[in-house]
């Protein structure tokens, strides 16, 4: 057991080194919140994966600031001695918000664990110290451009591609893509992008070979999604539809998809993910780490939780040079084998570079107990 002392929460800012565009929308750079924790044993880190707008979900960067100075902070705070494992119930009084929720649980966790010296990666239950990575490519202005950024992937040793899609340009683009490398790993993601309506589109994906379709439909639309797996060969993942492992259950028991994505900041932080985790283990359903181009921080927390035995698929946990050229920890480099080490320091394993972090605040606000 241990008290919070204070919660500090930086807004910050990184360019990306190429645009990224889904089927929601277009950044240019990496804006998010990350939360210090100091507790009396130690210091932990914990990376909000919110975005400036709400698009991906209802949380969004303001939002999540707010949610946390002024409901999730206080409460913490109020509760005194605390454990990594009781954050989530002290925090349930609020509905919703597992972004922000998460960014506190992963980071008294943190703290928690730099106390003991122990590794996220052992406390979690990992299996693996080096995790397959795969590549999510943004669409792109046209076909060669897209063509041209996938063989750079795969000259550097991704073993998977994951290509964002949209109606209009689909069954073209990833055409083109499986003609020029018929043995790759290849998936599409479509962020929820249509409707059961174009079940045509899908029947004409099914030509080729995906390993899965990520999230064709809208995030509320479990049941359609079930109806659509019906209809097709290629498995149905589902990403923005699984907010916990109950969720996930639902999901899987009703046919909705056969391979789960789990981001640990859309479920509210890593205990919750394992316990994702081990419901699709225990249904014999795979699953892969997805990402939220996450800066070191997030991404070395992701890759502790990706050592866990039903991460059996290569997730998008790439390395930094795919997203930044500067990112505020020491950057992750892919080995040519297309694999990242999992940390193994104590907590995550990494921590913001002060002068980087520096440069790259836009606003710090420090909570402490009223
Ligand atoms: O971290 O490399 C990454 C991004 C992976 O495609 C990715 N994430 O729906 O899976 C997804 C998207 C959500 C982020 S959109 C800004
Ligand atoms: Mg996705």
């Amino acid at each position: 057991m241990t008290r919070i002392r204070s919660i500090e929460l930086h807004l910050i800012a990184i360019p990306l080194v190429r645009p990224f565009r889904t089927s929601f929308g277009e950044s240019t750079e990496k804006v998010c919140i990350l939360a210090r924790v100091e507790t009396d044993d130690a210091v932990g880190w914990g990376e909000c994966v919110s975005d400036v707008e709400p698009s991906f979900s209802e949380e969004w960067n303001e939002g999540a600031w707010l949610m946390i100075r002024d409901l999730l902070a206080p409460a913490l705070f109020a509760a005194g001695d605390l454990e990594a494992e009781l954050v989530a119930s002290v925090l349930s009084f609020v509905r919703g918000h597992p972004m922000a929720k998460a960014t506190l649980v992963n980071a008294v966790l943190d703290a928690e664990l730099r106390a003991q010296g122990r590794s996220l990666a052992s406390y979690l239950g990992a299996v693996r110290d080096r995790v397959e990575c795969g590549v999510s490519v943004g669409i792109a202005p046209s076909t060669d451009v897209l063509l041209e950024q996938v063989a750079g992937y795969l000259a550097e040793g991704y073993r998977r591609i994951k290509l964002k899609i949209e109606p209009g340009t689909d069954v073209e683009r990833v055409g083109a893509v499986r003609e020029a490398n018929p043995e790759i790993l290849l998936s599409v993601d479509a962020n929820a992008a249509y409707r059961l309506a174009d079940i045509a589109v899908f029947k004409q994906l099914d030509a080729f070979g995906l390993l899965m379709i990520e999230q064709p439909l809208h995030h509320e639309d479990v049941w359609e999604h079930s109806l659509l797996q019906r209809e097709i060969r290629t498995d149905i993942c589902l990403d923005e539809s699984i907010r916990s492992a109950a969720d996930a259950r639902a999901a899987i028991e009703l046919g909705a998809c056969r391979i789960v994505n789990i981001k640990q900041g859309r479920v509210g932080g890593l205990l919750e993910a394992r316990r994702v985790h081990d419901v699709a283990s225990e249904l014999d359903v795979p699953v892969w780490c997805g990402g939220m181009l996450e800066t070191g921080v997030g991404r070395s927390t992701n890759l502790a939780l990706a050592a866990l035995p039903n991460f059996r698929l290569p997730g998008d946990t790439s390395a930094t040079s795919r997203y930044f050229a500067d990112d505020l920890t020491e950057p992750l480099v892919l080995a040519p084998d297309g694999t990242l080490p999992v940390p193994d320091g104590p907590g995550i394993g990494v921590e913001p570079d002060p002068r980087r972090l520096e440069a790259a605040t836009l606003r710090t606000e420090v909570l402490e107990k009223e």
